[in-house]
């Protein structure tokens, strides 16, 4: 399909369903070619409605059998069907009850999208849209219905059968070779909650009670032998319930959790009531074959589609517009969730690198959109960070701006006034403008106006009156579609930074909410702070009050000072990120100034040194967070325009092996300070030392190549877990030659029967910063290990190399007709992956030209290839508008 000719949904045309759905019943029979629905759907007219509007049920890719109203045939007349639509012209104006009988073959389902097969396991994804690739339907969030589910398939194939509730019977069918299952969910809810498993797994359970007294069988299901891979998430899964009965007063409402693990899986996990669905990456985990950071994203994840529950699920969304109502509020919990469980600040500083790298490129190229975008042409390419990672900031600024209690009081009352409905934006700010008596209408701007703002900030000291002034001014660079941009509001909190600490903040000024905040709302303000003692450094944005690109013009000396003074964790990490992003701007923009990066560097050293000494081994996860500088990707886009990657990635590299060089036996010192003895242990405290052993390791492999490949040869070697082993072998990849394609094709055969830890090694390899990328990244995808039809395999190398910020802009162009070549070839059998792949290209316009012309070049020969899927189509047109 051209995107030209597809709909653009507009958020101003929606209106109410003119039909609804009671009660939904299905009788599903599991064949792995020929898998039969039959849906019975008690209609009735929606007041709300047009009356005697026709009824119009969405498909996709459907096979009518039969269809009966009230029991009885109806008239060839009376309906039309194609795979796209099923109308009912002249539907009875009562309540009645339409059965649908349906065919699908969930074997040639490569989409992953609706029911398919992952390794031999039936399972559904059905959000946004799939439940139409099962069944004809009211497939949009605010049809809200009652679920009964049956399923039935062969006791041998799927010894486990799982929908969505509670299971309310169950046995053998006579001859004993098919079984059944009935599932039962009280809870109305939207088709995209929907789900099925059927297959042959393994579980590991535990009971749980609520805080309510309600007593909960949890499961996690796992492919055959992989049981002990899930206690992790089980353990997380406890964790987490627990945690939102004791902050958000959330209970869990069914007697039974499911989580069930696949391997072929479009996402990260799905919320589907009492049963998620998960990438099999983000729920198995042991020493051997995850990482910290694996540990890590496993307890958001479980946290995140366990917290839909509420906020999601009983409460879910009107309409797609209103995404970042249920993303943008779950990214917050489960960000607050890790926080608790681990270093808050650390957390921070993590979730604010992902937001820079993933959202603030977003919102700086041709894909900018709102929080909440007015229009789409295809609703899965809006899942992006901007949704979910700046609608978790934006739910972050709002706790600030109303307060820690009012806040509380607020999602109280929107679970109480908003529970079983398909809620907006406005119901949900309405219950904070209430709990706190706040007008929040101009706050709401930030679900409007796309773009990152930038605040220009300065300062002055007046030694005679004893006050220092700030100014704060802010603006936004035009989007596609929002040319002008209006103020929004912005929370800044801040210090001010005396010889001997934090000086008190004494203001009369109307802009200062108190507790170290001041609100930016208009284009520019001033404050003046009185009985300022000594000439102070300011420190905002502490803790990333908003997020917003900050212009401040500190000297070098006043950033180290603030790094070893500030008392705000996150911007002492800040002001020496500030440090090396400048150094890294300047000589990213003129190459010949590279020789200069060495007094950069000596400096920056002299700053760590007693840092490393002294606080490194107390706080090594923050240690770690300061070792490892800015993205090359957010260096390029400070640059922002002419950007040349190969000077971004030589400054890169210079700077690190300057910092390398001049801390020498420092690092060695601080290793040997790090290794620990004990057991692998995936706590955050035993992680945080791990991370920063493993930052030096990468330091000294790029300024002492010989040590580095020694140490990194024998971690390899000695390691009994594998963020040590996989921190060896990027080391590696760090220093050419030999000894580096050994331990590649070690780490092979080590984890030969390990596809998620290969896709690891996929990865690292895809990310090599040498000319000769390009073709290994092609030889690795005959590899065995690798499969165009699985996404974690195609985002591991293939994604990998499309965030190879040098290789995939290779000079002659190679990177972007391989990466075109590959969308095009996967968009016949996936979409959804082959559209994200081609929003790598999403920064092409802040290319030198050269890279430029070809960039779009190949973009424009993906936008004309015919018979696109809408997504691809979508993301192709909007990258070249
Ligand atoms: N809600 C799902 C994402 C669905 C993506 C559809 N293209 C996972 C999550 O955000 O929890
Ligand atoms: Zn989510």
């Amino acid at each position: 399909m051209r995107s030209d000719d597809t709909p653009l949904i507009r958020l101003e045309d929606y209106r109410p369903s003119d039909w609804l759905i009671d009660t939904v019943d299905l009788d599903i029979s599991l064949h792995p070619t020929k898998t039969r629905i039959r849906s019975q759907l008690a209609l009735r007219p929606n007041p709300a409605g047009r009356p005697g509007a026709p009824l119009v049920l969405d498909g996709d890719e459907l096979k009518l059998v039969a269809i009966r109203l009230d029991g009885l045939l109806i008239d060839d007349a009376a309906y039309s069907v194609t795979p796209q639509q099923l109308t009912l012209h002249a539907p009875p104006t009562r309540r009645f009850t339409l059965m649908i009988d349906t065919e699908v073959d969930p074997s040639a389902n490569t989409k992953l999208m609706g029911l398919y097969l992952s390794s031999h396991v039936y399972c559904t994804q059905c959000e946004a849209d799939g439940f139409r690739r099962i069944s004809y339907f009211l497939d949009r969030p605010d049809v809200m219905s009652v679920y009964t589910v049956r399923l039935e398939a062969r006791k041998l194939i799927a010894p486990v059968l799982l929908s969505n509730g509670n299971r309310v019977a169950a046995g053998e069918l006579p001859g004993g070779e098919r079984h059944f299952a009935v599932w039962h969910d009280p809870h109305p809810k939207p088709a995209y909650l929907f789900a099925l498993v059927g297959g042959a797994l393994d579980h590991v359970r535990q009971n749980y009670v609520t805080a309510e007294g309600r007593s909960v069988e949890l499961a996690v299901y796992v492919e055959p032998g992989k049981a002990d891979r899930a206690g992790w998430a089980m353990d997380c899964l406890v964790r987490c319930m627990r945690w939102d009965e004791r902050v958000f007063g959330r209970n869990y409402d069914l007697d039974v959790f499911n989580i069930v693990a696949v391997s072929d899986f479009n996402m990260g996990a799905m919320e589907n009531k009492g049963l998620n669905i998960f990438n099999d990456k983000y729920v198995l985990a042991d020493p051997q074959t995850a990482t910290d950071g694996d540990y890590a994203s496993i307890e958001a994840i479980i946290a995140h589609e366990y917290f839909h529950n509420w906020t999601g699920n009983r409460i879910t969304c009107r309409d797609w517009f209103q995404l970042c109502l249920k993303e943008g509020l779950t990214v917050f919990r489960d960000q607050e969730f890790s926080a608790d469980e681990r270093s808050r600040p650390v957390k921070r500083i993590a979730d604010v690198r992902t937001l820079r790298t993933t959202q603030f490129s977003e919102d700086a190229g041709p894909l900018a959109h709102p929080v909440r975008p007015r229009a789409y042409k295809e609703i899965n390419n809006f899942y992006t960070p901007t949704v979910y990672e700046k609608g978790a900031e934006v739910i972050r600024m709002l706790k600030l701006l109303v307060g820690e209690a009012a806040f509380r009081a607020g999602m109280d009352l929107y679970f109480e006034r908003c529970d079983g409905t398909a809620a907006t934006i406005e119901d949900f700010l309405a219950c904070f403008a209430e709990s706190s008596g706040q007008d929040l209408t101009h706050f709401a701007r930030w679900y409007e106006q796309a773009g990152t703002p930038t605040i220009v900030a300065s300062g002055r000291y007046d030694a005679a009156a004893r006050s220092y002034t700030l100014d704060l001014a802010q603006k936004t660079a035009p989007t596609p579609g929002q040319p002008e941009k209006q103020p929004v509001v912005l929370p800044v909190a801040l210090g001010l930074v005396g010889g001997r600490g934090d000086l008190p903040l004494a203001t009369a000024s109307e802009a200062y909410a108190g507790n170290g905040v001041v609100i930016l709302d208009q284009p520019s303000l001033s404050v003046t702070f009185t009985d300022v003692a000594e000439p102070p450094i300011p420190s905002l944005l502490r803790g990333f009050s908003a997020p917003v690109r900050l212009e401040l013009d500190l000297d070098e000396a006043a950033l180290l000072r603030l790094f070893s003074a500030d008392s705000d964790p996150f911007n002492r990490w800040q002001a020496w990120q500030t440090v090396a992003m400048r150094a890294l701007v300047e000589t990213g923009r003129d190459p010949g100034r590279l020789d200069a990066l060495a007094g950069t560097g000596e400096a920056l050293a002299a700053g760590l040194r007693e840092f490393l000494k002294t606080e490194a081994p107390a706080d090594p996860a923050f240690a770690a967070q300061v070792l490892r500088l800015p993205a090359l990707g957010d260096v390029a886009r400070e640059i922002g325009r002419d950007v040349d990657p190969d000077a971004i990635q030589a400054a890169h590299r210079r700077l690190s092996t300057e910092i390398g060089r001049q801390l020498g036996r420092d690092l060695l010192e601080l290793r040997e300070r790090l290794a620990s003895a004990a057991r692998y242990s995936p706590d955050a405290a035993s992680a945080g030392r791990r991370a920063l052993r493993n930052e030096v390791l990468g330091l000294i492999a790029l300024s002492a190549p010989d040590s580095g490949a020694q140490l990194a040869e024998a971690q390899f070697a000695a390691g009994d877990n594998l963020t040590d082993r996989l921190a060896a072998l990027a080391a590696m990849t760090l220093i050419p030659g030999n000894g580096r394609e050994a331990l590649i094709a070690r780490f092979a055969k080590t984890y030969a029967a390990e596809p998620l830890v290969l896709d690891k090694w996929l990865m690292a390899q895809a990310l090599i910063p040498e000319s000769g990328t390009l073709d290994r990244v092609r030889t690795l995808m005959q590899h065995p290990a690798f499969s165009l039809t699985n996404p974690n395999r195609v985002r591991a190398l293939i994604g990998g190399f499309a965030a190879n910020l040098t290789q995939f802009n290779r000079t002659d162009g190679e990177g972007y007709a391989f990466l075109a070549e590959i969308v095009i070839a996967l968009d016949r059998t996936n979409p959804q992956v082959a559209s994200r792949l081609l929003a790598s290209f999403k920064s092409w316009r802040m290319l030198e030209p050269r890279r430029k012309a070809l960039a779009e070049a190949k973009l424009a020969m993906v936008a004309r290839t015919p018979n696109l899927s809408r997504d691809v189509a979508d993301i192709a047109e909007r990258t070249l508008a």
